[in-house]
């Protein structure tokens, strides 16, 4: 560890105290000390997209703001006449009575203003393979693919599950999709068939639209297998909703066939007709759902609509990258399987009419300076990822990045959690070169588009703090009775008036929807995350102050990986913890009870446990560490007290004790893993 690596053992923040999660908030508490400032480079702040006076003119009246914005960014086929209504909250209604399509904004619009010519995707294969997609034929491609769709009986409204690796059929799937104003629901590649059926239960998806596979470090990964267990076996309410499967063909893998259901992408969307006329859908027709993991056990739909979503997801794409579309080259890591591969890779770089990378792969395929070389070729110039990524090529070292061209690099953003000052700083003057400004952008499934981030041609950058709210987004830190904190405290991260791309509702279930978000404090949208203001009122996040984990920028629940333990049948108890780790930021950390005959067994029945929160969830939920334990701590109440686990886990003595049961617990867990 590097000396001004955060230490865990500083003084715990204030927002520390408001839940267990909030113990995360140790790591960052050096965050505060940081006092570098670096301000924008006099050319790029007069080059810039945005200036600053946008932020007063958004706070003189946010909705009018928004009205601008929607009505610049996206041609509607019909004006809405109402900017936002919020006769009943928390349920908000933006651009009221206007009707838009977003496949037309995306992709039409820009073929007619006569833009057909410019790359809207260069793909990059794992394998090496590539493609490159225009206006026009991404275009084409949506149109067929509407077609195909529409003609296996997918209607306005209905769901589509899609089960895709990152490719660029996915995109021209979540467009066709919202063409035709059928509700996408992306379930990330990642997660197993379990996880994707009770997600195809839970929106009674009619297609599902997968590939044979993918590839995943120089080998195939197969997908369909998935899709077949999940569509065979009973659910919870007997048999399923889907009709028919799409499959496209990627990596060539032998796979299963059903006759009438499945059918192959190339026939189907290839076959169809190219002539599609886009109608517009009401601005609060659903765009899509995207489950994420909450508090409890069971995923949250997300349901997001279509006017406001993209508004924003359009305007925060163009200010905080400082897009010029006619010249930049943008590259956003992330999955599609991610709202950020929805908001930033699938919605607003074309509705930006901007020109973007994808890339199928893992970045050390088939060599750790993979990234850098797409770079180089494309002459990348915005490049958007996590702090995960960022740390874990610092681990690899300069001297891979350092072999390429990385000049084009002209702005660099992050997202997913909290950036730390050292990774941060790599990322300024090893991956830009010194000059290129950092945006930090705080945003959530929920939130669907950025809400706090600098603006790159404005704001002197802090290493480590996404600092403001974007122009017309009401964001405050606020104290347990939900009273404004002043600045140099900590409290809680709420968002106070309503935002265009806010989620509308949890998929069937408004009064979730109500007790998750908007029971904490009254009248205020509560995030789940603890932050601090500084002294200059800057915002620094210091992670989830919840039962939510965050490992490499992807959100987890330990209830969720909890129930999955306990559905063994050699465990009989467990109590899962997000210990906080140098390159993937936390990780997962399960300490379990075993039944009998298991706890003679514990190596076995551990590996045996990894592989079972696989099956269940995804390879993404094993546990990096399992404890096998005597007991759990726990209050008089009945509660699992994870603080002291978390303890336990990130090697510290566990703080204070006395409120267990039984508070020989600790002592007894220590001496168990000394044996
Ligand atoms: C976009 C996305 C949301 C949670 C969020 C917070 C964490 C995201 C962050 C950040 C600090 C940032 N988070 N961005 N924390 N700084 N720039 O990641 O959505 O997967 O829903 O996760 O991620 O804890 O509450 P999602």
């Amino acid at each position: 560890m590097s000396q001004d690596t955060p230490s865990s053992t500083a003084t715990v923040p204030a927002a520390a105290t408001a839940g267990e999660g909030a113990r995360q908030g140790d790591a960052f508490e050096n965050l505060l000390h940081e006092t570098r400032t670096f301000p924008p480079t006099p050319e790029f702040a007069a080059n810039a997209v945005v200036t600053a006076e946008v932020y007063a003119e958004a706070d003189a009246d946010r909705p009018a703001f928004w009205a601008k914005q929607a009505r610049e960014l996206l041609t509607w086929s019909k004006d809405f006449d109402q900017a936002l209504d919020w006769s009943n909250p928390p349920f908000a209604k933006w651009f009221v009575g206007g009707e838009v399509n977003a496949a037309y904004n995306a992709l039409d619009r820009h073929v007619e203003n006569g833009l057909g010519d410019r790359v809207a995707i260069y793909f990059e294969g794992e394998p090496g393979d590539t493609r490159a997609y225009t206006y026009a034929e991404l275009t084409e491609e949506v149109k067929k693919a509407a077609n195909a769709f529409e003609s296996l009986g997918v209607a306005k409204g209905d769901r589509v599950a899609v089960y895709l690796p990152m490719i660029p059929e996915a995109v021209i799937t979540l467009l066709a999709c919202a063409r035709i104003g059928a509700v996408h629901s992306v379930v990330f590649g990642g997660f197993s068939a379990d996880a994707l059926r009770s997600r195809i239960d839970d929106a009674e998806a009619k297609l599902v639209v997968t590939a044979d596979g993918t590839y995943r470090r120089g080998k195939p990964s197969a997908l369909k297998p998935a899709v077949d267990e999940a569509l065979s076996r009973e659910g919870d309410a007997g048999g399923h909703t889907v009709q028919n499967v799409v499959v496209v063909k990627r990596n060539g893998q032998d796979v299963d066939w059903t006759e009438g259901r499945d059918h192959w992408w190339d026939e189907t969307v290839g076959a169809a007709s190219a002539e599609h006329t886009a109608v517009g859908h009401d601005s609060e027709h659903p765009l899509f759902i995207l489950y994420t993991s909450g508090t409890t056990g069971k995923p949250k739909g997300i349901l997001h609509t279509t006017g406001g979503y993209l508004t924003q997801t359009a305007y925060t794409h163009k200010a905080v990258f400082d897009l010029h579309p006619e010249t930049d080259v943008y590259w956003c890591t992330a999955d599609v399987g991610w709202v950020t591969g929805h908001s930033y890779v699938t919605y607003a770089p074309f509705i930006n009419g901007a020109t973007q990378v994808m890339y199928e792969g893992t970045p050390d395929s088939p060599h750790q300076g993979r990234w850098w070389e797409i770079v180089e070729k494309y002459k990348v110039s915005i490049l958007y990822t996590a702090p995960t990524a960022i740390r874990t090529f610092m681990k690899w070292g300069r001297d891979i990045p350092d072999k390429y061209d990385l000049t084009s690099l002209r702005v660099l953003g992050s997202v997913g959690e909290p950036i730390n000052p050292e990774a941060w700083m790599w990322y300024k003057t090893v991956i830009g070169g010194g000059d290129a400004p950092i945006v930090d952008t705080w945003w959530q499934t929920e939130t669907g588009a950025q809400m706090i981030a600098p603006l790159p041609g404005v704001t002197a950058a802090k290493p480590g703090s996404a600092q403001v709210p974007l122009p017309g987004i009401a964001v405050d830190v606020v104290d347990e009775m939900g009273e404004s904190v002043p600045d140099g405290h900590g409290g809680f991260l709420v968002i106070r008036e309503p935002w265009p791309a806010m989620l509308r509702g949890i998929w069937g279930d408004p009064e979730r929807f109500k007790d998750t978000y908007w029971s904490r404090f009254e009248n205020m949208y509560f995030a789940g995350d603890g932050a601090k203001k500084d002294e200059d009122g800057d915002i620094w996040l210091l992670g989830r102050v919840d039962d939510v984990m965050n490992v490499s920028g992807h959100r987890l629940s330990t209830t969720e990986i909890e129930s999955a333990l306990v559905s063994h049948p050699a465990v009989a108890e467990a109590a899962v913890v997000g210990a906080t780790d140098e390159t993937t930021g936390q990780a997962v950390v399960a300490f379990v009870i075993l039944r009998g005959d298991a706890a003679n067994n514990g190596d076995e029945t551990v590996q045996e446990l990894r592989n079972h929160v696989g099956k269940e969830i995804g390879p993404i939920a094993k546990p990096k560490n399992i404890l096998v334990v005597p007991e759990l701590p726990k209050t008089r109440s009945g509660k699992i007290m994870r603080r002291l686990l978390k303890d336990v886990a990130e090697g510290r003595d566990p703080g204070d004790a006395t409120t267990l049961s039984d508070p020989t617990i600790m002592q007894q867990i220590a001496q168990s893993l000394r044996k």
